[in-house]
């Protein structure tokens, strides 16, 4: 018995204790009984072949919630934390509709993603279905924005703006006479040549060839081998990075002069590195402006580097942009409800490491960007930049 009440004084004496613990620590603003945890989803590549955008994406995303949790934001009266919450959709549309249920299931407020045209194409979907938003930093096949899905969201130029550009450029500028095409058969890949091929012909250029191959491909010999005996002077190629870098290396094997040109996801180390003396000369439309040209892209730049660090790629300060406009849109409607801030996503102004931000009627980036790029003394220089209206 008396062992009994010395037990129950001590539970007592704890449990006043933890209660003068926990309001000290409320009156300091360590913990908070009302916070309110929002998770933003990131869909992307983490592993495979395409890991290394997706990671760039995903420290993108990191980067903006970390800067919005250091301000201890409120909304709707309440404190609020961000937590970031990953799927890697291994870049396989099959595979990306798994992720997204799985976002959707884990109640995210919005997603940032995903990387590939070919998986956002299907999950757009699923989120829409959801009513969460979804906003990509680097899918552009048009098309992922013309389905009348009210909760997709574009940062970033369409293939019909870039390859656009880059077709009309092959045909006026480059004064190539005898144009050839290769892609890799994704809904991207494929997309951009479909858009190049359009543009050239719009401006009066001969397509000799129309070659392709698939994303896993590592030896381009017998479509080369085709573009050369068609004697095109300029090849084109709708694809990533490490395909385009070995198609450029393959072609001066091959004796081939033609000049080389890319689309989106090719201008960054990783092709100087693999395509080595190779690369000198290749020309590529990326989406957006010189970053070295944006008020605040230098600062983000070694700001991020100081960071994770690595270098960013391509795509890291349109995820970022990406994560501002979701978390200033849940400020704006003074919440987090996807119902609630999906409207104000809609009248988004948000000036931007990649520039202003604000959306059409279907979601995607007003008055987009995109610069010409050549491999000058292996590095990436800024060519021409061209705005849309
Ligand atoms: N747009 C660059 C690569 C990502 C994609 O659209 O598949």
């Amino acid at each position: 018995m008396v062992f009994r009440l010395r037990t129950s004084r001590r539970a007592v004496a704890a449990a006043i204790a933890a209660t003068f613990v926990m309001s000290s620590m409320l009156a300091a603003g360590a913990v908070s009984a009302q916070e309110v945890v929002v998770k933003v989803g990131v869909a992307g590549p983490l592993t495979g072949s395409g890991a290394a955008y997706g990671k760039d994406i995903e420290n993108g995303v990191r980067m903006a919630v970390d800067e919005a949790n250091a301000a201890h934001p409120t909304i709707g009266g309440k404190p609020v934390k961000f937590v970031v919450k990953s799927q890697d959709d291994q870049s396989d549309p099959r595979i990306g509709v798994q992720a997204a249920q799985q976002l959707v299931d884990d109640n995210v407020a919005v997603v940032v993603g995903h990387f590939n045209s070919g998986t956002t194409l299907p999950a757009s979907q699923i989120y829409a279905k959801a009513g969460v938003p979804m906003i990509t930093p680097s899918a552009t096949n048009p098309a992922i924005t013309q389905a009348g899905l009210s909760t997709v969201y574009r940062v970033i130029a369409t293939d019909t703006q870039n390859a656009g550009n880059a077709g009309n450029y092959a045909a006026t500028v480059t004064k190539a006479k005898r144009i050839a095409i290769i892609d890799d058969r994704t809904a991207f890949g494929q997309g951009e040549a479909d858009e190049f091929e359009k543009a050239v012909k719009a401006s009066g250029g001969t397509i000799v060839a129309r070659e392709f191959t698939n994303d896993k491909a590592v030896d381009f010999s017998a479509q080369l081998t085709h573009i050369k005996s068609a004697n095109a002077d300029l090849v084109f190629f709708g694809g990533l990075d490490s395909q385009a870098a070995m198609l450029v290396k393959r072609m001066r094997q091959l004796g081939m002069k033609a000049q080389f040109l890319a689309g989106g996801g090719v201008m960054d180390a990783n092709f100087i590195k693999l395509a080595g003396d190779a690369a000198d000369g290749s020309s590529v439309w990326e989406y957006g402006q010189p970053l070295s040209t944006l008020p605040k892209g230098k600062t983000f730049e070694t700001r991020f580097r100081q960071k994770f660090g690595v270098d960013m790629l391509a795509y890291a300060p349109f995820a970022y942009d990406a994560a501002w406009v979701a978390i200033k849109a849940m400020q704006k409607a003074n919440s987090v409800k996807p119902a609630d801030f999906n409207s104000a996503l809609k009248s988004t102004n948000y000036d931007g490491i990649t520039g202003t931000i604000a959306f059409t009627q279907t979601g995607d980036l007003k008055n987009p960007s995109s610069t010409m790029y050549q491999v000058k003394n292996v590095a990436w220089t800024p060519v021409t930049t061209k705005t849309s209206d």
